[in-house]
């Protein structure tokens, strides 16, 4: 698992108790992560304390510990809670539907949910930060895919982490909208998407790498994909010539790379004869490797090709 920072706020400690609702975090020790694979999405919350009941380690506090899913207008969408309070413990989603006099409130009932089991779908682990002078602890959980629409993870969304003492309401850790009387909410409690994953490495050659603006030359591309995941990968290569170059050959190439398995190899060439009429340095293309869901999993851009111009050597 590569987990990716998705808050990299400042959050303190000990602004709401106990200390196991408590989120921290800082630049340098990220407070909520997330993660994706072809089957769950992962979070991972940084707490000021263990999570896990002081008399029984396989178990959680009574509490409820979540992420609330925004789109980019602040909507609420879903919320994910690890959900320990009462006797649920599960793992749910719900959609975020709430009314004006109880934005705080869990309403409706979970589209989705699961038993927690420790090691399983949830985790704890020691987070190797001391926010309030102790050591904070991870909690991690996993949610399937397809507890969400098709392709949801693939459109951009906010993240907020909020936690509560209870299974009803959100009442410790308060992101917005989420805010009653006498609690505010934290705005910096959100964070964005984390940066794609690079999953395939691509490396480009161009040759020749210098020309003249007079001369028509063949240009020979060679571009080589390596599958730098864990996983075997299908995917796009779309490799784009730069617009300055004048052809009558095709400009854009698709290449192909099917069940690729990781640590793998395969090269493409292709030649493209034509001109850069204006002297000057052009990246000569750039290729976007793209899976089947749209996401861009590699990109190259280059090299430079150096054009100069013909004038001055016709006498020569
Ligand atoms: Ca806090
Ligand atoms: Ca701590």
């Amino acid at each position: 698992m590569a987990f990716q920072p998705i808050n990299t706020n400042t959050l303190l400690a000990g602004d709401v108790s106990p200390c196991s609702v408590d989120i921290v975090g800082n630049n340098a020790n990220p407070a909520l992560f997330m993660d994706i694979n072809n089957e769950f999405v992962f979070f991972r919350m940084r707490l000021n304390c263990d999570p896990r009941a002081n008399n029984d380690p396989t178990k959680l506090d009574n509490f409820a510990w979540g992420i609330l899913i925004k789109d980019l207008a602040g909507i609420p969408l879903f919320s994910i809670r690890v959900n320990a309070s009462g006797n649920v413990n599960k793992v749910q989603v719900f959609e975020a539907e709430f009314s004006d006099d109880s934005k705080d409130a869990f309403v409706g009932s979970p589209i989705c949910q699961q038993n927690i089991q420790l090691g399983t779908n949830v985790f704890v682990s020691l987070a190797g930060s001391n926010f309030g002078g102790d050591p904070d602890f991870f909690l991690d959980f996993r949610v399937p895919l397809s507890c969400f629409p098709d392709n949801f993870f693939n459109d951009q969304h906010i993240f907020c982490g909020f936690t509560s003492t209870n299974g009803n309401n959100i009442n410790k850790e308060l992101p917005p909208p989420y805010t009653k009387p006498g609690n505010s909410n934290n705005p910096a409690l959100c964070g964005g998407a984390p940066p794609s994953e690079e999953k395939v490495r691509l490396v480009k050659t161009v040759t020749p790498l210098t020309g003249r603006t007079c001369e028509v030359q063949t240009f020979t591309v060679t571009i080589t994909a390596t599958n730098i995941s864990n996983q075997t990968l299908s995917y796009t290569i779309t490799d784009v010539v730069n617009a300055q170059f004048v052809t009558l050959d095709d400009k854009i190439r698709n290449f192909t790379v099917t069940n690729q398995a990781p640590g793998a190899s395969q090269q493409f060439m292709y030649m493209i004869t034509g001109n850069f009429p204006i002297a000057g340095t052009f990246s000569f293309n750039m290729a976007t490797a793209v899976d089947a869901a749209d996401n861009v999993i590699g990109f190259v851009e280059g090299p430079d090709v150096v054009i100069t111009p013909c004038r001055g050597l016709i006498f020569s």
